[in-house]
């Protein structure tokens, strides 16, 4: 009788764990109002994803305003249950060209009001666009109202030439205009999301941590913003043996778990997910775990990473064994190795 009655129990223990475990990753992973889609190219339709991973200071969020900068047009809101939208029209400043016709007037603000999106819940603001004949480099802001039940958060913080981005306290969403030759994939991992790329310039590191056939180049991560709680880990793995061997996972005193991580656009949304057979690396192959692509994954670290700093770690190869490699922590936002000082 009493086994009957706890075995539903425990399942749904089982249940709620893993569920909380998801919640915790993203809104860890979002700190502030931001774009899924951090980069696009000139001349391009886009699909702006607002993200928004919590209230004000605990309350409810009610409204989500978002102005629409000039050489955004034809903007079309999606519509939300349990949310009123508004569109609020106006004069460009020039006239766009679209399907062979003059636009001179659109959105310039959408809004969704009167909704109810707790705290503890995530969620996302939407609309197509069409990106005009922006210069390559250039990033264009959305400054972004966020009221709530108690309290507003005003996202329109624009960091001035030269100023890290990650120092604003409330930063307005981003979106940087990408050249045709650049691969438009938003480089956006989690911690960094959409954030304006600073930093460090290319530079290839010379580390290498070998174990077996394999051969492990250039553990890197980037520097964290303050409240941060997870950071990418990337580097380079090369099979020189005959066999097949997998990276099942890693460990570092840094942080509380270690994943590896898949990224995949689905929908014009950059979306990762956790591997859970790891990641394979076949004979002869070099597998390079890198902003965009496959990763690592630093869950709850424990103390903010520094730029300059190293983070160690133990990978977990399936056949050749436990590896300790060290990461080298590169500039906030930066986008590959740093410059090694040895
Ligand atoms: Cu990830």
């Amino acid at each position: 009788m009493i086994i009957n009655f706890r075995s539903p129990q425990r399942l749904l223990a089982g249940v709620g764990f893993a569920a909380t475990a998801v919640i915790a990753w993203q809104s860890t992973a979002f700190a502030h109002v931001t774009l899924a889609t951090g980069e696009v190219r000139a001349n391009t339709y886009y699909k702006a994803v607002f993200q928004v991973p919590h209230g004000c200071d605990g309350a409810a969020t009610q409204s989500i305003r978002i102005q629409i900068p000039e050489g955004v047009i034809g903007v079309k809101p999606m519509p939300k249950a349990g949310w009123t939208l508004s569109v609020t029209r106006g004069a460009y400043a020039k006239s766009y060209q679209s399907h062979g016709k003059a636009v001179t007037e659109g959105p310039k603000e959408v809004a969704w009001s009167g909704g109810a999106l707790s705290d503890d819940n995530y969620d996302e603001f939407v609309f197509a666009s069409f990106v005009t004949d922006f210069p390559a480099g250039q990033v264009v802001t959305f400054p972004t109202v966020q009221q709530c039940a108690k309290g507003e958060v005003r996202w329109d913080q624009i960091a001035s030439a030269g100023e890290n981005p990650h120092n604003l306290k409330s930063p307005a969403p981003t979106l940087k205009i990408v050249s045709d030759t650049t691969v438009a994939q938003a480089r956006m991992d989690h911690g960094n999301m959409d954030h304006t790329k600073t930093g460090a310039t290319p530079q290839t590191g010379s580390d290498t941590f070998k174990i077996g056939d394999l051969v492990v180049a250039s553990p890197w991560t980037r520097a964290t913003p303050g409240g941060a709680k997870i950071a990418g880990g990337y580097l380079k793995i090369t099979n020189t043996g005959k066999s097949p061997d997998r990276l099942v996972g890693a460990t570092s005193v840094g942080a509380d778990r270690v994943e590896i991580h898949e990224m995949s656009m689905t929908g014009g949304v950059m979306k990762m997910r956790p591997l859970a057979d790891g990641l394979t690396i076949k004979p002869g192959e070099t597998v390079e775990l890198k902003p965009g692509g496959f990763h690592m994954m630093f869950m709850d670290i424990t103390q903010p990473l520094k730029q300059g700093d190293v983070l160690k770690a133990t990978l977990k190869f399936e056949k050749a064994g436990p590896l300790d490699v060290s990461f080298n922590v590169s500039a906030m936002g930066a986008t590959s190795e740093p410059a090694h000082k040895h």
